[in-house]
């Protein structure tokens, strides 16, 4: 009998796991059961382990098993990811519809309803049908390369049903079904590790595990719903053309031939959303036809053509069973009302934050009431007013608790509590509370600091009590053994954790600038920041350098910085002359942290506008001249009223009259709309 070409049957066995993929993760109809399809993959498996030249990127054995990486490559996108303008009530989405209407001039608009997913948006890329790359939207030009993990994620397929060829970019939400964001948080809580506030951030954490193999445990999903590079009419031809090639779109969609049938779907949906097993937030409505969507075109990043309705907050009713004070990274004690598990819009909530001591005299909460509590999308849940106690007859009304008073000394650290005159705010005033110190860590270590995976509440107060660290600096001079002797700690996770926190020695500039936790400063100015230095010193610049350069900018200096007010200079400036803030950057130059500077800009942005004279004339479509004009002075422009020969651009819309005959007469540059648009996106990459 002749031996069986391995190819073959290869070939055969990947049809066979991807049809049995498609069918049940797609169709959600499957045709053959468990035990079936992992006697097909392990076949799959034992044919590429004998012959491991076999092996492609598509075969379904490589959604799992991708070796962890250290930290995700940027990617840049081929297409920027466009956020959402929001809409809150109907007179929002009745205002969205009058001025599409009026921006196309035409009374008769179709739209597409879609549910709001509350996941992570990616951008997959498919290059002649095949998987080749993920990655999260990021800041929506720059996002971070997460193909190992999506690959895990068994409805993204690998290999479209029909090859398209050249690239395609999809876009879709990955997301958490509920029950398994409850479930890992539930573990969380066992950790001692603060839980997620929504599934959005639950998928963030899942798709950005450094370890695939981590990842594929989560249970994630997706759903698609738009595409660049297929050619297609509608949004709702775009659904139909992605289901045909094997992607996952959302069944619960409808085409509504004007705003009232959008708000009918809207209606329905506000209830109806509880009943599914995953977390949608609101409503997008995008206009239906292609061509209409091209003319409305974009107002800064987002799309004019769509919107997303948010559905109002979510409330509940449950009794606080405990007031308690937090203690946060600058010291401010915020009263927190410890609540009876009550489930607001599908998440279990447990706290509410009261702010203040003023909010708590106000809304008059003690122990023992029962009040209501809301959750509006990402914000934490907070006390909205105290109900009146139910009373039933012939039994006692409930008792209240004393009123509450803030403590006089810190609940952690014992320490002084100061609270100045006219400020809200309470404050501890230790400068090496714990409590301080461990949110200043916990910041440190955040995605938005150092990136240091792995390094939550539970270990950050571990090696507090044990005295290992005192400040954010200490955790790069953490030994292996000293990270071993840990409570729940063995070599490999010992290893693990060291080789993170060594490997995060090395980040961008504006991390490390924002890890510092300088107050007024967030991310924004950080990046400011970092590109300000970037222009001053060399690009393998120490981070001695860069702290000295810091340290010596004068007040006017850092406000020459745009974006930098005089209240932030002088936050700046204070905190590069403390004692303590200077010992804790000296321990991070010892540490040996290696700046990574970002490419340095010219002092006027780059681009085709900087530093043009620009005029516009005639009508502009996509957006209005005041927006066009304020755009491009962002970008480094000067736009101005009329054509002479120091014009260097002038862009024409339908009408234009001698505006544009006399800029063909000076030889000056002419573009219509559409080339302005593109030199725009050019300019914004
Ligand atoms: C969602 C969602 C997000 C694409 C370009 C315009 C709007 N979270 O479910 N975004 C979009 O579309 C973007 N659709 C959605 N359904």
């Amino acid at each position: 009998m002749p031996t069986p070409d391995p190819r073959k049957r290869l070939a055969e066995l990947r049809e066979q796991l991807e049809t049995a993929n498609y069918e049940y993760y797609i169709l959600d109809a499957p045709t053959i059961d468990d035990f079936a399809y992992d006697a097909l993959l392990r076949e799959l498996q034992d044919l590429e382990t004998k012959d491991p030249a076999l092996v492609t990127p598509e075969s379904p054995t490589q959604r799992v098993g991708a070796p962890p990486s250290n930290r995700f490559a940027p990617v840049e996108h081929a297409h920027p990811m466009l956020s959402l303008s929001n809409a809150f009530d109907e007179t929002d989405v009745r205002a969205f519809d009058q001025r599409i209407r009026k921006a196309l001039r035409r009374e008769d608009v179709g739209y597409v309803c879609e549910l709001k997913i509350d996941g992570l948006a990616i951008d997959l890329a498919y290059v002649d049908g095949r998987f080749s790359q993920g990655a999260t939207r990021g800041d929506g030009f720059v996002g971070e390369d997460v193909t190992a993990n999506l690959r895990t994620i068994k409805s993204i397929p690998l290999t479209l049903r029909e090859t398209v060829p050249g690239r395609v970019d999809i876009r879709g939400e990955v997301y958490l079904p509920t029950a398994a964001f409850e479930a890992t948080n539930r573990e969380r809580l066992e950790r001692e590790e603060a839980p997620f506030a929504n599934p959005r951030n639950a998928a963030a954490g899942a798709v950005r595990q450094l370890d695939p193999a981590q990842t594929a445990k989560r249970n994630l999903a997706i759903w698609v719903y738009s595409a660049a590079g297929l050619a297609v009419e509608s949004q709702h031809a775009l659904l139909a053309r992605l289901r045909v090639l094997g992607l996952r779109t959302n069944p619960n969609v409808r085409q509504a031939k004007d705003i009232e049938a959008v708000l009918a779907f809207i209606a329905e949906w506000a209830t109806k959303r509880h009943d599914l097993d995953y977390g949608t937030d609101g409503i997008v409505i995008k206009v239906d036809r292609v061509a209409d969507q091209d003319v409305l075109g974009f107002v800064s990043r987002s799309p004019r053509w769509a919107v997303a309705y948010k559905f109002p907050a979510e409330q509940a009713t449950t009794t606080v069973e405990d007031i308690k004070v937090s203690v946060g990274r600058t010291g401010v004690l915020t009263p927190v009302a410890w609540l009876a598990p009550v489930l607001v819009g599908g998440t279990t909530v447990r706290r509410a934050t009261l702010h203040n001591l003023d909010e708590v005299k106000r809304l008059d909460v003690r122990v023992g009431d029962r009040v209501i509590i809301q959750r509006a999308g990402d914000v934490i849940p907070e006390v909205v007013r105290v109900e009146p106690p139910l009373v039933r007859k012939g039994r006692r009304t409930p008792t209240r608790g004393p009123e509450f008073t803030m403590p006089e000394r810190c609940p952690v650290c014992d320490g002084p509590v100061e609270h100045r005159e006219g400020e809200v705010a309470y404050r501890c005033v230790n400068s090496i509370c714990p409590a301080k110190t461990g949110q200043r860590i916990g910041h440190f270590v955040s995605r938005g600091g150092f990136d240091i995976e792995g390094v939550g509440s539970a270990l950050v107060e571990q090696l507090q009590s044990r005295s290992l660290v005192t400040d954010p600096a200490d955790l790069f001079f953490l030994t292996k053994e000293q990270l071993l002797g840990l409570d729940r700690f063995a070599e490999k996770s010992a290893t693990n954790i060291y080789e993170r926190i060594q490997s995060a020695k090395q980040r961008p500039l504006a991390r490390i600038i924002n890890a510092l936790g300088i107050p007024q400063v967030g991310w924004s100015t950080s990046e400011d920041l970092a590109q300000w230095v970037a222009a001053k010193l060399p690009a393998d610049a120490s981070l001695a350098q860069v702290f000295d350069l810091l340290r010596g900018a004068s007040v006017e200096d850092l406000q020459s910085i745009g974006g930098v007010g005089a209240k932030v200079a002088d936050a700046i400036s204070g905190h590069f002359a403390d004692a303590a803030e200077i010992a804790l950057m000296d321990k991070l130059v010892r540490a040996d942290v290696v700046p990574v500077l970002p490419a340095a800009k010219a002092e006027t942005p780059a681009g085709p506008f900087a530093g043009k004279s620009i005029v516009f004339t005639g009508t502009l479509e996509r957006r209005s001249r005041e927006d066009a004009e304020a755009l491009v002075r962002t970008l480094g422009a000067k736009p101005t009223g009329s054509v002479s020969a120091k014009t260097d651009l002038l862009v024409a819309g339908p009408g234009a009259g001698t505006k544009l005959e006399k800029a063909k007469q000076l030889g000056v540059k002419v573009v219509d709309e559409e080339g302005f648009e593109a030199m725009l996106i050019a300019a914004q990459r």
